[in-house]
């Protein structure tokens, strides 16, 4: 007993002593020690660690754990007493080990507190969580598209808009705010979007006469099929306005002679029709 206990103090001194080159710098809470500990508790092979164990270093203890007297150590005393397992780094995480190589335990980065990424493993068989991703800390993540104002060099155009104003919503590129022509929804600069006129009509712009509103192909309102009766201007449907109008051919009229007038409601009226070639 007595040299058992010798060796129970030696490894302690011993894990004191050395600590992991690699030790990550973000620890989860509940994290376990590390460095020596195999080395310590083969007391079945009468190991030399146990009575001359200054002699082994550390380092090579951690890297020497992988073999058959790792499964065996539980039932060897010292391990159980309130030390944590070490990490033996076989690619299974069990006991007092958070994670080994691949084997997270079926922890995730959302499971750390994250809001994504992909949670790693340190040789130590602590959480990495470098590459667990935070959003809302304005940094741009690994698997975060945008983060606040970190818009990761994209605007509407790069997302193939025609213009607005790119922003982030969850860490994703909201395009809400953008405008394309063409995708029969009226943003920016638009008046008008295909067969989308914002709910404008030729009566809605001032134009009382007969007419069709109309939207151009750069989504500009297009009023040239609208008419004002009066305007002095022959637009529309009009087939005159006052005194704009194009005089129709008198003879397809059977006249020699011919006078055309418009009336108040834009349309033509012949008022005088000559067809004795003696009298015109
Ligand atoms: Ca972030
Ligand atoms: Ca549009
Ligand atoms: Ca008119």
């Amino acid at each position: 007993m007595g040299r058992w206990h010798t060796g129970v103090l030696l490894c302690a001194v011993l894990a004191t002593l050395s600590a992991c080159d690699d030790a990550p710098t973000r620890e989860p809470t509940g994290n376990i020690a590390s460095g020596c500990g195999e080395d310590c508790d083969s007391g079945s092979s009468g190991g030399s660690s146990s009575t001359d164990g200054a002699g082994t270093s550390p380092t090579t203890a951690a890297s020497s754990a992988s073999g058959g007297e790792g499964s065996g150590s539980d039932s060897d005393g010292p391990a159980t007493s309130g030390t944590p397992e070490v990490c033996n780094n076989d690619g299974v995480a069990q006991d007092d080990e958070l994670c080994d190589g691949k084997d997270l335990g079926g922890q995730t980065c959302e499971s750390q507190g994250y809001s994504g990424g992909t949670l790693g493993c340190f040789s130590t068989c602590t959480f990495n969580t470098g590459g667990c991703d935070t959003c809302g800390d304005a940094q741009l993540g690994n698997n975060e598209a945008c983060d606040g104002e970190q818009l990761a060099g994209q605007d509407c155009v790069s997302q193939g808009f025609d213009g607005g104003e790119l922003s982030c919503t969850d860490c994703e590129l909201d395009a809400s705010q953008c405008y394309a022509c063409g995708d029969g929804s009226i943003g920016g600069p638009e008046t008008c979007d295909g067969v989308n006129l914002g709910g404008a009509s030729c009566e809605s712009l001032g134009f009382d006469g007969p007419g069709t509103l109309g939207c151009s192909d750069t989504c500009e309102l297009d009023t040239s099929g609208c008419a004002s009766c009066g305007d002095g201007v022959q637009n529309g449907t009009e087939e005159c306005d006052g005194g704009d109008y194009e005089e129709p051919d008198c003879n397809a009229q059977g006249c020699i002679d011919c006078i055309w007038q418009c009336t108040d409601t834009c349309g033509l009226e012949l008022v005088y029709c000559c067809d004795d070639v003696f009298r015109c």
